[in-house]
């Protein structure tokens, strides 16, 4: 990790819900427990934000389930180790409803997805935003002084930077991760408010995206609809208002040893549970989905997918078990509910068509699994099935190579994820969206012999294990370091 910075603030947008998942902080007597995350940020961050000694700032609902430390709503966690500070914004029902449900989720996420169609821009929604966003920028300037980093993280937080660079020492860093896509010009030309949304995030320092060809959208909205800004796309830098904003790629990686450890230490009889519980024969193949009931996910074109293989396979019926886990998310949501009703009126109908009496072909699940089930079953499954139409990143793709420690397992993984950038070339690749051609992979994967599983999985493990959570939390903070050294250098003089 870095030294840049005495003392660090994060901004996470990032809901405390659970929906998304997030971390909660629940009574327990007078202690406090922590529970494991089931959102991509949260889960990738945690880790993060503990190696730090920081403040990460959330918001949350005003219904506060654990004691706050002091007048600014502040709470040490993990209780056990303290290792950072959590400090709450409590918003409103009105404040949740239009700025989350709102303008972050019925703009911001099907815009920069590829769905203008589903963007829904309500009334009140992009001022809600804003003054979230200045909440946020304020509670930052409670904590941060002129030695200070500001992390934000995602797209709750877009006009943030730039209040936060307006009110903040010169030398403080500002940067900011955008965890899920940037949109073509093309697409971005459907965003409400576009400018507004431009102008905050180049008031950072430095803003990440997951891969390449996100950072040269973003450069290309920048060009195409900020007027007044400079960009250089050779040195992915823009310059605006008398800042530089640096624009970097930097692909975010999982905790690959503590997903390895976990997976060895599974026990048979947990497992053996699990399948009882959920009544998979334990003499099937197993197939592994795990995703947020996300229209992003690609889910029934997956079920289709497994459809079709079973139509044109029918010796794997009663062989081949497939365990679709999906968590209920952004429920609010008209598309977010339609789409639950689509996805699991698609597994009854499925199910009906090739059920026996003591197989069902598809055992569909909203449980939230504890870490342990996961890691049995990551270790377990013979195929993994990756299939968004569209992820920023997708990190269950990458827990599942570094869970697959028996080395005799595949990975299917859509080439419209950020993931397949890293592991396109060794997993079995798919178009979700192309029915024959994804039957095809998930009939190859499941009759491809030992050893191209294994040396496909080897290789997808040493990439995983190299560019893992912490190599992501380096290269990041080693921009940050250059930049805040740089800044200071420059006031220095
Ligand atoms: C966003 C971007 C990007 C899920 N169910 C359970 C559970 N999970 C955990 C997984 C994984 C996380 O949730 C989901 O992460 P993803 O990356 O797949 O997806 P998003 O939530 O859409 O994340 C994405 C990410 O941010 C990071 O930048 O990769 O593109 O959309 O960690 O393991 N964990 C447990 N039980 C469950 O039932 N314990």
């Amino acid at each position: 990790t870095s030294d840049a910075a005495s003392r660090r603030s994060g901004g996470g947008g990032g809901p405390p819900t659970e929906a998304d998942g997030g971390i909660h902080a629940k009574p327990n007597e007078r202690s406090i427990t922590v529970d494991e995350p089931t959102g991509g940020l949260t889960a990738g961050l945690d880790p993060v934000v503990k190696k730090t000694d920081g403040t990460w700032i959330a918001w949350g609902d005003g219904d506060a389930d654990f004691e706050v430390t002091d007048e600014e709503n502040c709470v040490a966690v993990p209780p056990d180790e303290e290792a950072y500070t959590l400090r709450r914004l409590d918003l409103s029902e009105e404040a949740v409803d239009s700025y989350y449900y709102g303008f972050s989720n019925r703009v911001l996420w099907p815009l920069c997805h590829g769905f203008p169609d589903l963007i829904a821009d309500r009334p009140t929604d992009f001022d809600w935003y804003r003054t979230v966003n200045e909440q946020f920028a304020d509670a930052v300037g409670d904590h941060a002084d002129d030695d200070s980093v500001i992390w934000l993280q995602d797209y709750h937080l877009a006009l943030a930077p730039r209040m936060i660079r307006d009110s903040v020492p010169a030398t403080a860093t500002v940067a900011h991760f955008w965890h899920i896509p940037w949109p073509s010009p093309a697409t971005f030309r459907h965003c409400p408010a576009g400018n507004r949304i431009l102008e905050g995030l180049v008031g950072n320092d430095l803003l990440g995206f997951h891969v390449g060809t996100y950072a040269d959208r973003f450069l290309n909205c920048v060009d195409r609809y900020l007027s007044g800004a400079t960009v250089d796309r050779a040195r992915r830098t823009i310059r605006y208002d008398g800042g530089m904003t640096r624009i970097v790629a930097t692909p975010m990686g999982v905790d690959a040893a503590a997903y390895d450890r976990d997976a060895r230490s599974a026990s048979v009889d947990r497992l053996s549970s699990l399948f009882d519980t959920y009544g998979i024969p334990e003499t099937t193949a197993i197939g592994l989905g795990l995703d947020r009931l996300d229209y992003t996910k690609g889910i029934p074109e997956r079920l289709l997918a497994i459809e079709r293989f079973f139509e044109q396979h029918p010796d794997w019926l009663g062989a081949f078990t497939f365990v679709q886990k999906a968590t209920p998310s952004r429920t609010d949501i008209e598309a977010y509910e339609q789409y639950g009703e689509h996805v699991r009126s698609e597994v009854t109908r499925i199910n009906r068509r090739f059920e026996t009496a003591d197989w069902q072909p598809i055992v569909y699940t909203e449980d939230v699994l504890p870490r342990e089930d996961l890691c049995a079953l990551y270790r377990h499954a013979d195929v993994m099935v990756v299939s968004p139409l569209v992820d920023g990143m997708n990190l269950v793709a990458q827990e599942y190579v570094a869970a697959s420690v028996d080395s005799d397992s595949a990975l299917l993984l859509s080439d419209r994820t950020g993931a397949h950038e890293r592991l396109g070339s060794h997993a079995l690749t798919i178009d979700p969206t192309d029915t024959d051609g994804f039957a095809h992979q998930l009939e190859r994967a499941l009759s491809m012999s030992q050893y191209e599983r294994s040396r496909r999985m080897n290789t997808l493990r040493q990439r995983v294990f190299n560019g893992d959570i912490e190599s992501w939390m380096d290269t990041q903070f080693d921009w940050i370091r250059r930049i805040h050294e740089n800044a200071h250098e420059t006031t220095s003089r």
